[in-house]
C-alpha cells in the first residue's frame, strides 16, 4: 500500500512537502494577509483558541488553492478518486494565544461509516509560515480517530 495512505489509515495524519510552487504560495500569503486585515476583535475574542478562523469561502482569491493541482494529485495518490471541497479556514493565530483545546473534526459518529476502514473526511492544511512546536504547530494524537483514549471522555 502507498505509506502515506497507510499512515493516514492508522496514524490518521500524513504529510507532504512543498506542495505550492513560490508563486503560489505568496499568491495565498497576500489574500490571506488582506483577510486578516479585516477580521474584528469581536471574532478575534470569540475565536482565541481557534485563531483567526476565517471562512475561505467568503474569499474568492482562494479558488485556485481550493483547485490545486498539486492537491488534487495529492488525493489521487491516496486512493480519492473524487474528492469534494466542503468548507475552509484560514487559521492565524497571535503570539502567546492560548492552545486550541482538544478536538475532533468528524460529526458522523452515528453514522456506521464512522467504524468502517473508508475515509469519510480528510482535513488538508496547507502551512503558509514554518509551523513548530514554539511557535504552535498542532498536536494530535496518532491513531485516535481509531482508538479510544482518554480524552474521549473529555470532549
Ligand atoms: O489550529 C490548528 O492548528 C488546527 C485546527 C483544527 O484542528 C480545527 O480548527 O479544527
Amino acid at each position: 500500500m502507498n505509506p502515506a495512505r497507510e499512515r493516514l489509515l492508522t496514524d490518521g495524519y500524513c504529510t507532504f512537502e512543498s506542495l505550492l510552487d513560490q508563486c503560489q504560495l505568496e499568491q495565498v500569503r497576500r489574500v490571506s494577509d488582506a483577510a486578516l486585515q479585516r477580521v474584528s476583535s469581536a471574532h478575534r475574542k470569540e475565536n482565541k483558541s481557534q485563531g483567526s478562523l476565517i471562512n475561505i469561502s467568503d474569499h474568492p482569491g482562494y479558488a485556485d488553492l481550493i483547485g490545486n493541482a498539486s492537491a488534487r494529485e495529492v488525493f489521487r495518490s491516496l486512493g480519492f478518486a473524487n474528492p469534494c471541497f466542503s468548507s475552509g479556514y484560514l487559521i492565524s493565530k497571535p503570539p502567546g494565544g492560548p492552545a486550541l483545546f482538544w478536538h475532533q473534526d468528524w460529526w458522523g459518529w452515528d453514522d456506521p461509516l464512522s467504524y468502517s476502514d473508508q475515509i469519510a473526511q480528510v482535513f488538508f492544511m496547507y502551512y503558509l509560515t514554518d509551523t513548530t512546536p514554539q511557535n504552535g504547530c498542532l498536536r494530535i494524537l496518532p491513531g485516535s480517530h481509531r482508538r479510544r483514549h482518554s480524552l474521549h471522555e473529555a470532549i
